[in-house]
């Protein structure tokens, strides 16, 4: 593999470990658990997994000889800084166990657990991939684990290869099945175990016990990077205002902490968006707004940040998306076979007058974008919908208005642009880096003391990394009931961003100020090599929601 010289000096950088993951552990349980919500349904649901205590580790001078463990890894869902770090700290772990312990990748995710797709993981290959961004040591793959069929499937080549455990590295939805595939092994005694790892950019899989999910960090940093020198571009220029759309499927984690290190002009918050039940034309007459007073200080530029899942919080559209997911799963052949020039009309023929008229008003674009097909797990691709593209329509047109009101008298030049694919395979930053080895490791201590159904934890993680503290958390802690495709599913809680929330309350509290002024942060790209406070900084969101 021909290298970068940034990967040949970073192959060398050693995650730094916390200090009681150094050396032999003691494990110290905590009181028993229960989750979230929902407290009786759940616990009949895993009565196996259910109530577990949280677990913490701790160094001790009391040498061990374990036996050697042969586990697997899977990684699901989208990419994120740092996979690559998990698993090679999920086998350094292993091999600091016992040097015969073996680990094995499922290729392209759940599906190779499924399919018997499998490599070893040797030391060779780990060696390459060590610090590296992206998820293409193993491949990763949204196929859902949730049929017996499929557990069974799987079972059949766990105990072909000797596979006591399997770490599944995903979000909130590949933990909830992880969870799930732990208590089936359990209840049918199948002798395996299952270790679940917080992974997702988007940053919604976070509770009183996972602090931050793996590869938020860098990619908020990527995207603010590229933010920032878009504004400095648009400070020199002074001609453009830049729409700019962040990923992000459902929280706007990304987008609140994107503007707390850049302070654009303008960052909607979809969950306030909701809260405050605003419709499409309040969203855009605010932009506009914002727009106007910055014209009439001769300013005819700026920048707006997008959370990428904006449309689906936005009461009406939100509605409207729930009746197409039902129509579309019903009639998906009958609506398959209409012509495309079309299906608007068809859509709009065969929806509740309420919701149609909602369509109707979407530009064109927008409206076949809600009718694509749908992920895995039923969910709209909101990353293929160009909101970003909406709004410059939907503000030019309310600016047109305007100035015939005689209320505004600017010019509007907008670009847009979308920052998700980007960011997510980026080289981990020292924080994920550091973060994610952790993270390996302490599962695969999790695993050598028998442990199932747990999610590997490293908390305290605005301290200095040998201060982190290390340990597990039940799955079923996590966990709620919540209605998915017509079902009361359990299911871990997603974080969206809290109104009342530190990040969020720094954010409101500036952003009138930034609406008005230039008040814009460039914050470079990620730094390597060089001071502590330059390279070793958690995310904004991080340090303000930990602050004590
Ligand atoms: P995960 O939740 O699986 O980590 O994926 C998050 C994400 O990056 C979202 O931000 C985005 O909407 C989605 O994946 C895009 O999915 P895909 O990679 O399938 O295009």
């Amino acid at each position: 593999m021909a290298k970068s010289a940034l990967q040949i000096a970073r192959a060398a950088y050693q995650p730094k470990l916390p200090k009681a993951l150094r050396g032999s552990v003691k494990l110290v349980e905590g009181a028993a658990t229960k989750s979230v919500a929902d407290q009786e349904e759940i616990a009949k649901l895993f009565p196996n997994t259910y109530g577990m205590p949280v677990l913490t580790f701790e160094a001790t001078n009391e040498e061990r000889q374990l036996p050697a463990i042969n586990a697997g890894v899977i990684l699901s869902g989208g990419q994120a800084p740092g996979g690559h770090n998990v698993i090679a700290g999920i086998f350094d772990g292993l091999k600091a166990i016992n040097s015969e312990s073996k680990l094995y990748g499922f290729l392209m995710g759940p599906g190779g657990l499924v399919d018997h797709n499998y490599i070893e993981l040797t030391s060779e290959i780990i060696d390459e991939y060590r610090n590296t961004g992206g998820f293409d040591i193993i491949g990763s793959g949204r196929t859902k684990l949730e049929e017996t069929e499929q557990y069974d499937k799987g079972l059949e080549i766990l105990k072909e290869l000797g596979i006591k455990a399997l770490v599944i590295i995903g979000g909130d939805d590949s933990n909830t099945n992880a969870c799930v595939l732990a208590e089936y092994y359990k209840q049918n005694n199948s002798g395996i175990q299952v270790i679940g790892c917080p992974k997702t950019i988007d940053g919604d899989l976070k509770n009183e016990m996972i602090e931050t999910s793996f590869g938020f960090d860098t990619a908020c940093k990527v995207y603010s990077e590229v933010i920032g020198n878009i504004q400095r571009d648009c400070n020199s220029a002074r001609k453009y205002w830049h729409f700019i759309k962040l990923m992000g499927r459902s929280a706007s984690h990304i987008a609140l902490e994107c503007a707390l290190q850049t302070q654009p002009n303008y960052c909607l918050i979809s969950e306030e968006v909701e809260a405050k039940q605003l419709t499409l034309a309040q969203v855009v007459d605010d932009i506009a707004q914002v727009v106007a007073a910055r014209a009439a200080k001769g300013n005819n530029f700026g920048t707006v940040l997008i959370p990428e899942g904006l449309i689906e919080f936005i009461p009406a559209v939100k509605k409207l998306i729930a009746e197409l997911n039902d129509y579309l799963a019903h009639h998906e052949e009958a609506f398959k076979a209409v012509p495309a020039a079309e299906q608007r009309q068809y859509i709009i023929n065969n929806i509740s007058k309420e919701n149609a008229e909602v369509y109707a008003s979407l530009p064109e674009g927008v409206a076949k974008q809600l009718t694509l097909d749908r992920d895995p797990h039923g969910n709209v691709q909101v990353s293929l919908i160009e909101t970003e593209k909406l709004l410059i329509e939907m503000v030019g047109n309310r600016l047109a208005e305007m100035k015939a009101a005689g209320e505004y008298n600017g010019k509007f030049a907008a670009l847009g642009h979308f920052f998700g694919y980007e960011g997510r395979c980026a080289a981990p930053s020292n924080f994920d880096a550091d973060y994610c080895y952790a993270l390996g490791y302490n599962a695969s201590l999790l695993i050598s003391e028998g442990k199932t159904g747990y999610m590997s934890s490293i908390r305290n993680t605005t301290a200095p990394a040998e201060e982190w503290i290390a340990g597990g958390v039940p799955v079923t802690m996590m966990m709620n009931m919540e209605r998915r495709h017509g079902h009361m599913k359990p299911v871990i809680q997603k974080a969206l961003v809290l109104l009342d929330g530190a990040p969020f309350l720094k954010f409101a509290a500036s952003r009138k100020e930034w609406s008005l002024e230039t008040a814009y942060i460039y914050p470079g790209p990620i730094q390597y090599f060089g001071p502590t406070e330059v390279c070793d900084q958690p995310t904004r969101t991080l340090a303000l929601e930990q602050a004590k």
